[in-house]
């Protein structure tokens, strides 16, 4: 508050990102199942359980990043990144004005229910953002999703109604830019090849 209201998050938290941890543990029941020979094989999974699990799967892992994306300003939400991922938003999108732009611009032109995604791509280290839509199409394998907003109506028709960009502008303000940066600096940190 006053930037996102405390009852579409309760609701956003406590009814829609329950429904992809309910919907994920089916899809993975159901393919147990399959595997102990319950169903028809084939036409499940092809049809039904894998992509459900993909659906839900993706879904469920986007609204965790989703809340840990936010904090209220007075406990240092909003404002501007520091340390290297400043740097790296300097270099990649020309300034911190241009990055935020186009992250609500990449938000605002999701057809139907998405994302907009602040990711690391791993092989040429360059950050980009994603139009995420669903929560699995348009995506780009391997990135380290590092700020995320979810642009379904359910996460902010009750306050903003269908003005989705004024929700995107007052998301801006909510940014918890201490965690998007030390998921940086973690997918930046070198690892052992593989
Ligand atoms: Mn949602």
């Amino acid at each position: 508050e006053p930037h996102i209201d405390e009852e579409t998050m309760t609701l956003h938290h406590d009814k829609h990102h329950a429904g992809y941890v309910n919907g994920l543990n089916k899809a993975i029941s159901a393919l147990k199942d399959l595997r102990n020979g319950k169903g028809d094989m084939e036409e499940n999974m092809t049809r039904a359980a894998l992509k459900d699990m993909a659906f839900h799967g993706s879904g469920h892992l986007l609204h965790c990043l989703f809340w840990t994306s936010m904090a209220p300003p007075k406990d240092g939400g909003g404002g501007e990144p520091s340390g290297a991922l400043k740097d790296a938003i300097n270099a990649n999108f020309g300034s911190f004005k241009n990055f935020g732009e186009q992250f609500q611009v990449c938000g605002n032109g999701v057809q139907g229910s998405g994302w907009s995604i602040l990711a690391l791509e791993p092989v040429s280290k360059q950050l980009l953002t994603l139009q995420v839509e669903k929560h699995q199409d348009i995506t780009i394998w391997g990135v380290a999703p590092l700020l995320v907003v979810d642009v379904w109506e359910h996460a902010y028709y009750i306050k903003y109604r269908n003005r989705r960009k004024d929700y995107l502008k007052a998301f801006m303000d909510v940014i918890n830019w201490p965690n998007v940066g030390k998921r940086y600096d973690a997918a930046m940190a070198p690892k052992s090849e593989s």
